[in-house]
């Protein structure tokens, strides 16, 4: 009932970290480019694919990208917490800083729920809050879902001229795909909200023979040997979505959020992905270090750029995001804190309870030293039990309850309780 959400308040009250000063608002005024890249993983970050025996002569997998963690603020360690729910678990963690459901997709079984949601957030501060993905609306339930959310407006497959020689796999080519939604983004009231969702390089990694800029690995997984060729053509639409907008002149004044959706590479493929990574098997621990994607936050003429490493989620975005627009968090139902707050605490939890910290990794029941990858004692991980249930538990009790029904009703008392 509607007094479960004054305990929950009183627990994400307790989260809070205030901003870094000197990012805080930022961005202010400028447009949002969010980009959620399709099954990106961190491993291929920095790294070649196809070496000869002497380990020389290997293709570059993401030359772009890498070329792009120079210019911004990089964070390694950060992790998908998606579900069953794949690229729509990534957008509830996005839009709300809530955990997804433990099995199931949110957007099919709570779209009616009320959210405090990131979009609805930045169009109460003049933004124009729209969504760029050409799929059908209703995959995903997304129609539904974005009017809960508070989009704008979702530019679905209608908004883009789809047909046989520009698509691939699921669909639009991606390269075709940013260049038709250059229009789009002009047509938008200024400032925006943008996010784009990428599609050629999803399961099963299909890609003409002409956007294969690199060979396929050959490893005995097809899918992870398809799944290098189809990274490196998306970032090269992503090189060809940034030329476009500089010659556009819509460059300067955005900020770019990129971020991978969820793993490619499932642990079916553990064989192959233990040859690739040259160790003798796929460890648990290894299978929780694969779940981390890359995550960007680019400001063009920002001079404090650098590779950061604290560990760190989805569920971190939406008080970053807000942040940088210069939106005060204080008092929002976050389970994430803002990714570059100083007093951030280096942690984060996947939707399965596993959990990471700077030194351990819990996962399967197990606790793992980082630095040897090694099994340890379960006191050492052992602290963070309580806060790991707390937090999922919150987050679920929130979404099963429908509690930010009660949110406006509840806030004033909650904040002059605790203060
Ligand atoms: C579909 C795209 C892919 O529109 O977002 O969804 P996924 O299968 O990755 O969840
Ligand atoms: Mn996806």
């Amino acid at each position: 009932d509607s007094s479960d959400i004054i305990e929950v308040q009183r627990h994400v009250k307790a989260k809070h970290e205030e901003p870094d000063p000197e990012l805080f608002g930022i961005a202010e005024g400028k447009n949002v480019i969010v980009i959620s890249m399709e099954s990106l993983q961190t491993f291929v970050i920095n790294e070649t694919v196809n070496e000869d025996e002497n380990g020389e002569g290997g293709e570059v997998i993401t030359p772009f990208l890498n070329s792009l963690i120079d210019e911004s603020i990089y964070f390694e360690n950060f992790y998908h917490q998606t579900g069953q729910g794949k690229t729509s678990d990534s957008e509830y963690l996005l839009a709300n800083s809530m955990y997804g459901r433990d099995s199931g997709s949110v957007f099919f079984t709570h779209a009616g729920n009320a959210f405090d949601a990131l979009p609805s957030n930045v169009s109460e501060n003049g933004y124009y809050a729209s969504v760029m993905h050409a799929n059908n609306k209703s995959f995903w339930n997304r129609d539904m879902m974005y009017q809960s959310l508070g989009y704008d407006r979702y530019f679905d497959i209608m908004s883009y001229d789809v047909h046989e020689e520009n698509s691939v796999g699921w669909g639009l080519k991606d390269v075709d795909f940013f260049e038709q939604s250059i229009d789009l983004l002009k047509s938008q009231p200024e400032p925006y909200y943008t996010k784009f969702i990428t599609l050629t390089n999803h399961f099963p990694f299909e890609l003409d023979e002409e956007d294969k800029f690199i060979e396929e690995g050959d490893y005995p997984s097809r899918t992870l040997s398809r799944y290098f060729p189809t990274v490196r053509y998306m970032d090269y639409a992503l090189e060809y979505f940034f030329d476009r907008l500089k010659e556009e002149g819509m460059y300067e004044d955005s900020i770019f959020i990129m971020y991978g959706d969820h793993y490619g590479i499932s642990e079916n493929h553990n064989r192959s992905m233990a040859m690739y990574l040259d160790k003798e098997e796929i460890t648990p621990f290894d299978t929780v270090q694969l779940q981390r994607v890359p995550k960007f936050i680019h400001i063009p003429g920002y001079d404090g750029n650098k590779v950061m490493d604290t560990v760190s989620g989805q569920i971190d975005l939406k008080p970053t995001i807000l942040h940088l627009l210069g939106i005060e968090t204080k008092g929002m139902f976050h389970f994430g804190t803002d990714l570059t707050a100083p007093d951030r605490e280096s942690f984060t939890i996947l939707r399965d309870g596993s959990f990471i910290s700077d030194d351990y990794l819990f996962t399967r029941g197990v606790c793992y030293d980082k630095e040897t990858e090694e099994e340890i004692e379960i006191e050492f991980c052992e602290p963070f039990f309580e806060s790991v249930n707390l937090d999922l538990g919150y987050s679920d009790k929130i979404l099963y309850g429908d509690l930010l029904r009660y949110k406006d009703h509840e806030q004033e008392e909650v904040l002059s309780q605790n203060d």
